[in-house]
């Protein structure tokens, strides 16, 4: 990753690295050596960034290695550790999407509400755009009175087309006309926006299968990503969001927006550890470019340096 692409996933983190990094450095200034006090105030500052209780031991595990080797507890070395330790416990780097090889790409967006679905949308069409590919975004949120309105003006700011009904209009019926508008002008990639929604609520759960139906029938291989867009603010919660999310509608990876508002965004290790779905974007901010690939090494970099 480019130096200024680190630069900003780095501010995004910073209030996560503020608490793990400094934590660290707070338990073991002026510590001579590697004890079970000061391993259970590290496992104390771990548990306060969210990354849940087996990374925690992992991380525990390996500073119980390196008080064997290392004779003197050298904090520098400690990060070092830890963050290839983080680097190696996110696992490879995910296939970012999966484009179909005949356009349009499909991506249905999912979630609770306002977890950032419409924005990470708007992000995505809007590198979509810079890469010169042609994106339209359906307004399958007929549910929230001001979400079709929303989603036009960000398509319009990301530079995509947008296919819409009226409010309260059948979602389905939408992800019908914009499968159909999609081919027919040849677009690159199909985005599909839905209403926020509990993943307990089965009804409503029922109803994005509908959707992906839909667009299964018209567009063979469709949807080709199904992403759960989290809110890294959330906390533990998020991981039964995805759990229940995934076993519904078969996710394909998830989006961790708004880990620069959270100083608990290692929710994202956490969800690494427990699930088997790739985490494949992430959201640092508001504005239409705080959108980054998630590449592991760079995301543990980013959190200790
Ligand atoms: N700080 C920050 N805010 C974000 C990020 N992503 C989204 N937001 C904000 O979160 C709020 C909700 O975003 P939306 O995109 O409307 O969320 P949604 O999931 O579409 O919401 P519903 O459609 O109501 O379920 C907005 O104020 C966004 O600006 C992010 O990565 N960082
Ligand atoms: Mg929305």
């Amino acid at each position: 990753m480019s130096k200024t692409l680190l630069g900003k996933l780095r501010s995004g983190l910073k209030k996560t690295r503020d608490r793990l990094t400094s934590g660290i450095v707070r338990v073991v200034t002026g510590k001579g050596k590697i004890d079970e006090e000061l391993l259970e105030e590290l496992e104390g500052t771990f548990l306060q960034t969210d990354m849940g209780v087996k990374m925690t031991s992992r991380l525990i595990e390996s500073v119980r290695e390196f008080a064997k080797t290392e004779r003197r507890l050298d904090k520098d070395l400690l990060l070092q550790r830890l963050e290839r330790d983080v680097a190696e416990a996110l696992g490879p780097e995910p296939v970012l999407l999966n484009v179909s090889a005949s356009p349009p790409t499909v991506i249905l967006v999912v979630g609770v509400n306002g977890t950032g679905k419409t924005t990470t949308i708007a992000k995505l069409a809007k590198t979509f755009a810079e890469d010169g590919k042609k994106a339209l975004v359906a307004a399958c949120d007929t549910f929230r009175a001001a979400a079709i309105e929303q989603l036009a003006i960000l398509a319009e700011r990301a530079g995509a087309s947008i296919v819409k009904h009226k409010h309260g209009a059948d979602a389905a019926a939408v992800a019908f006309d914009a499968a159909e508008a999609s081919t027919a002008r040849g677009m690159d990639f199909l985005i599909i926006d839905t209403a926020g929604r509990l993943h307990t609520k089965v009804n409503l759960m029922e109803e994005i299968k509908k959707v992906q139906r839909v667009i299964a029938k018209k567009i063979p291989g469709a949807p080709h990503e199904v992403l759960l867009v989290l809110d890294a603010t959330t906390g533990q919660n998020s991981l039964q969001q995805a759990k229940m999310f995934h076993d519904t509608l078969g996710l394909t990876g998830i989006v961790m927006a708004k880990l620069d508002g959270t100083a608990k965004g290692g929710i994202l290790l956490a969800i690494r550890q427990e699930l088997d779905i790739p985490i494949k974007f992430v959201g640092i901010g508001e504005n239409l470019d705080d959108l980054e690939p998630f590449v592991p090494s760079d995301f543990a970099q980013a959190l200790f340096t």
